[in-house]
């Protein structure tokens, strides 16, 4: 032992095993990696190890105290970044990416949630530092800190690049194109571990700058013709049937379709909802189409019909660019149009985005009454923040686009008592519990809305949409959704569960239920037929889902996609029906292809800011809403 602590390279490896040791375990326990096979267990095993080395080589050019608080320095760093990703993935089930990171203000905002994440395992990830530090000083009259040889820093180097060499060989072999597919962040980590993604991130986003800068108009001609290839012709019983009618649009904050016409402890957990779908066009089988950008990203779909971005926030990433958003085509055909939402203007970038897309008003938390007793964990309770905004909206010019985003059913489900309808479930999870609490307080809010709807005359000249805007319950509690649903949540449980309510009410139409798949960014093409304005030579990736010949086909961010008899995911291919798997991938490779395309193009389209090339992409010229 003496003689290792007398090694000048001895602080350098303990640092590097510590590191490593104390980033696997962490990650191990924390990150929900699927492990095939041994193989794989060893690739995420070494996975760290790769970065960890270089860095702590990199020590070797300092000397003396320098090297010491040097070495300190990048376990402090490596841990924080740790710690960072433990924190965020607890809440948002993923990897920090660079352009999230960059949205401090978001950051911040997410206050009482952060504080509800920190735990032991936080502590824990500072764990390498702590010791190093504490070792470090107890026998820094042993250790040697002098200037290493050039021989010595040459084979450390070496080993540098073999075990670079090592780990990508393996990764590649047991992955072929990994660092292709970028949008898979569980699949990079597993592979390159989690410093080697961050650098791999921060390679990618300065890329994504730079593709701005190089885009040119010659870009959109492929993707011209491919929407133009995929439009269908609209139902003409449909087609503005909902003309000059205001269009009230409710983003319903984190839920599920699963909760529909279902109870817990005996009680329906939607109760309202149920019978409202009965006099709606309800669809059962539609998906929420989210990436990193949760509420934003079900927002820009919405507005665009096109796919959030594969990494980060498109509200963050690409705040500016020139959008032909929905708010933006509804002024041009006469619509006042506004969005009420009781948060800061700032969050989720969303008074710079508003912007973008043409909004004429943004009611924001300044525009509300909100008070200690009228609000519970992230703000405003739904219920007053609907009766508020009819308040305003009554007053508005009209025809109107007003699009309401609620936030009582968000993570973690935080409810007074008095606001409790039902009894929680009891799976011992206590966001699982809590969730079905939230979710009946937003039916109750929504059953307050249409009456005050009724009250104030909106009702029989508006058209209520409503959808779920994205998951509330992550994969990290499939335990206590396991306990609920009374099944295993396999991958293709997983993908079920994606799927969010869609409803649409029209006044004087009988309701209906619509089995057909769909997803989020079928709402603006939909709308937009209703109303009766054409939405030809709008690049577009949805499809109305009224229309006659429509092809079943729902992609979700991660490359997933449904079909009429399809659903794959994660390279795996199942009977959309019974779920069982379906060993030959050939059937749906034409797909495959297909979702990778559309993908493709509309990140293409956003990094690029291709739409400032498009003749009907006309940036609004209004102040901030
Ligand atoms: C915040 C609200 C919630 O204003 O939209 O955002 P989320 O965390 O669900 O993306
Ligand atoms: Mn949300």
């Amino acid at each position: 032992m003496k003689r290792f602590k007398t090694s000048k390279l001895w602080p350098i490896l303990l640092a590097v095993v510590f590191v490593w040791l104390n980033t696997y375990l962490i990650s191990r326990s924390t990150f929900e990696i699927e492990l095939e096979n041994k193989m794989q267990q060893f690739i995420y095993f070494i996975s760290p190890l790769s970065l960890i080395v270089l860095l702590f080589g990199l020590t070797m050019f300092a000397s003396g105290k320098s090297r010491k608080n040097f070495i300190l320095t990048i376990t402090l760093v490596l841990n924080f970044i740790l710690a960072a990703n433990v924190v965020f993935y607890g809440f948002f089930d993923d990897f920090i990416t660079l352009p999230v990171l960059l949205q401090t203000s978001n950051m911040s905002d997410l206050g009482s949630s952060i504080i509800g994440l920190l735990n032991i395992k936080t502590f824990l990830c500072f764990a390498s530092f702590l010791f190093l530090f504490a070792y470090f000083w107890k026998n820094k009259k042993e250790l040697d800190f002098s200037p290493i040889s050039f021989r010595t820093k040459s084979s450390y180097f070496l080993t540098v690049v073999l075990i670079f060499v090592f780990n990508l060989g393996l990764s590649e072999a047991e992955r072929p194109q990994l660092l292709t597919r970028s949008f898979d962040r569980k699949v990079l980590v597993k592979n390159i571990g989690i410093y080697n993604y961050h650098l791999y991130d921060i390679v990618l986003s300065t890329k994504t700058s730079a593709q701005k800068a190089l885009a040119d108009s010659t870009e959109l001609i492929d993707i011209e013709n491919y929407v133009k290839s995929n439009e269908k012709k609209p139902d003409d019983k449909m087609f503005g049937l909902a003309k000059d009618k205001n269009i009230i649009l409710i983003s319903l904050e984190s839920m599920q379709n699963f909760v529909i016409n279902n109870q817990v402890n005996g009680k329906e957990i939607t109760p309202f909802l149920n019978d409202f779908i009965k006099e709606s066009y309800y669809f059962d089988n539609f998906f929420h189409q989210t990436g990193q950008g949760k509420t934003s990203d079900s927002e820009f779909i919405v507005a665009n019909s096109l796919y959030p971005v594969d990494r980060g926030a498109v509200f963050f990433t690409n705040p500016n660019n020139t959008y032909n958003a929905l708010p933006n085509i509804l002024n041009q055909n006469g619509y006042y149009t506004s969005v009420f939402h009781a948060n800061d203007r700032s969050f989720w970038n969303r008074d710079i985005v508003y912007h973008s897309f043409g909004y004429d008003r943004f009611f924001d938390v300044e525009s509300f009454d909100v008070n200690d007793e009228n609000s519970v964990g992230w703000g405003l309770k739904d219920i007053d923040f609907f009766q508020q905004s009819v308040q305003i909206m009554k007053d508005l010019p009209q025809p109107f686009y007003a699009k309401m985003i609620t936030l009582t059913n968000h993570y973690p489900f935080d409810l007074d008592q008095e606001d409790r309808y039902i009894e929680p479930f009891d799976s011992g999870d206590k966001t699982v519990d809590n969730y079905f609490l939230t979710v009946r307080y937003l039916d109750e809010a929504v059953k307050n809305l249409i009456q005050e709807l009724k009250d104030n005359g909106l009702y029989e000249n508006s058209i209520i949409i409503m959808y779920g805007d994205h998951y509330g319950i992550s994969e990290n509690h499939n335990t206590a959704m396991e306990k609920f649903l009374g099944k295993e949540i396999t991958p293709y449980e997983t993908v079920q569960l994606q799927k969010v309510p869609f409803i649409i009410h029209i006044p004087g139409q009988e309701g209906k239920v619509i089995h057909d798949v769909s997803g989020q960014i079928d709402i603006r093409p939909t709308i937009l037929n209703l109303l009766g304005i054409s939405s030809q030579n709008m690049i577009q990736f949805g499809q109305d889902v009224f229309a006659k010949d429509n092809q079943p086909f729902t992609v979700l961010r991660d490359g997933s996609f449904i079909t009429d008899k399809y659903l794959f995911t994660n390279n795996i291919l199942y009977d959309v029906k019974t779920g069982e798997k379906v060993e030959d991938l050939s059937v749906v490779q034409p797909y495959i292809e297909k979702a990778k395309q559309e993908l493709g193009f509309s990140d293409k389209i956003i990094y690029g800011d291709l739409l400032r090339f498009y003749n009907d992409g006309n940036k609004s010229d209004k102040s901030n809403p």
